[in-house]
């Protein structure tokens, strides 16, 4: 049998809280199958990191008095901490807020830039004049517009199930301060996937990436058919930035705008990767670079699309441009929520 080398992932929990069981039954089933493959002989590596950015981790920060990098850097601990409780041993533990992901995040936002896939429109969002902050869907609750039920949250409501834009909401509250919001409006950047249809379509389609399940929840949902009567379906543009006040990394061409946490959470996967290698004396081009390398990501199946879609898309993107880096092979598994 020859060796392979095979990079495993599994998803990247989130700094602002405790790791539970659901977490567990993901990160278990991926170390069995990881250790599995070592005793088979294979060179298997098995990466993660925290997840750190976004709106919720500043907020915690601001409501305890810490800065954010305290608050990331306990909860790494503690993670790690009970990550080995359960005996779960990763290859190297990495963070979202370290410099080999910014940097990494940077060249492959250059790819995207040359690629022409990157377009600013205005968004209107509710803003906490108190707080001095953006407001999140679920940072915010009002009256229904439809049924006119009332605490209900920013997108959809509970008893009628309408779906609308927090915007829309009656009375609407800050869930942050108790006060009113307001709306206003700033830029945000987008990247036009609709451009990344055919290579989607047929990454997602054919070969052998995904479970073929995956495949039609991604031909249902998002891609629709080209060879059907309704045929193929657009994308939407991603909103991929978020104004400050936000923790994340600063966009080098864009100040005062800031990667959304989805953009550098699955590049999180590289630097983590980069970490390792040095400590290894290895080389990350022969991980993410290589037809000799398999890719496996597992992760749980609220969060397939953002692997499945925006994922490829990016490094497909970088390869083209650069050539960078791209995905062999993805294998998912369902499991708990996160
Ligand atoms: N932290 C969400 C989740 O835990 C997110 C995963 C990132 S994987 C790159 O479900
Ligand atoms: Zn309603």
């Amino acid at each position: 049998m020859s060796k392979r080398r095979i990079l495993v992932t599994a998803a990247l929990p989130y700094a602002n809280g405790p790791i539970h069981l659901g977490h567990l039954v993901e990160y278990i089933q991926t170390d069995i199958w990881v250790r599995f493959q070592k005793i088979r002989g294979h060179h298997c590596i098995f990466l993660c990191a925290d997840d750190t950015h976004g709106t919720a981790i500043m907020i915690r920060a601001r409501n305890e008095g810490r800065s954010e990098e305290e608050v990331i850097a306990e909860a790494s601990e503690d993670h790690q901490r009970d990550f080995a409780g359960f005996h779960i041993s990763f290859d190297n533990y990495g963070s979202t807020h370290s410099e080999e992901n910014r940097e990494i995040c940077g060249e492959i936002w250059n790819s995207i830039r040359q690629a022409g896939l990157v377009t600013e429109k205005d968004v209107e969002q509710l803003f906490d004049a108190e707080q001095g902050t953006f407001l999140a869907d679920r940072f915010v609750r009002g009256t229904c517009p439809n049924c006119k039920a009332e605490d209900q949250p920013g997108d959809n409501c509970s008893k009628c199930g309408t779906t609308y834009g927090t915007a829309d909401l009656i009375d609407p509250v800050s869930t942050l301060s108790g006060t009113k919001p307001e709306v206003r409006t700033a830029k945000h950047l987008f990247i036009e996937l609709e451009q990344l249809h055919d290579f989607l379509d047929e990454w997602t389609q054919s070969g052998d990436h995904l479970q073929p399940e995956v495949a039609n929840y991604l031909k249902g949902h998002f891609l629709g058919d080209p060879d059907s009567e309704e045929g193929s379906k657009p994308l939407r543009d991603w909103d991929i930035s978020r104004p400050a006040p936000y923790f994340g990394f600063e966009i080098p061409d864009s100040p005062g705008n800031y990667w959304y946490v989805w953009f550098d959470a699955p590049i999180g996967y590289i630097a983590s990767t980069k970490q390792w290698c040095e400590k290894n004396g290895e080389n990350l081009a022969d991980w993410w670079r290589s037809d000799d390398t398999e890719i496996h990501h597992f992760l749980g199946k609220d969060i397939t699309y953002f692997h499945t879609l925006f994922w490829p898309g990016l490094l497909e993107t970088s390869r083209s441009i650069s050539p960078a880096l791209f995905l062999r092979e993805q294998t998912w598994i369902s499991t708990g929520r996160h």
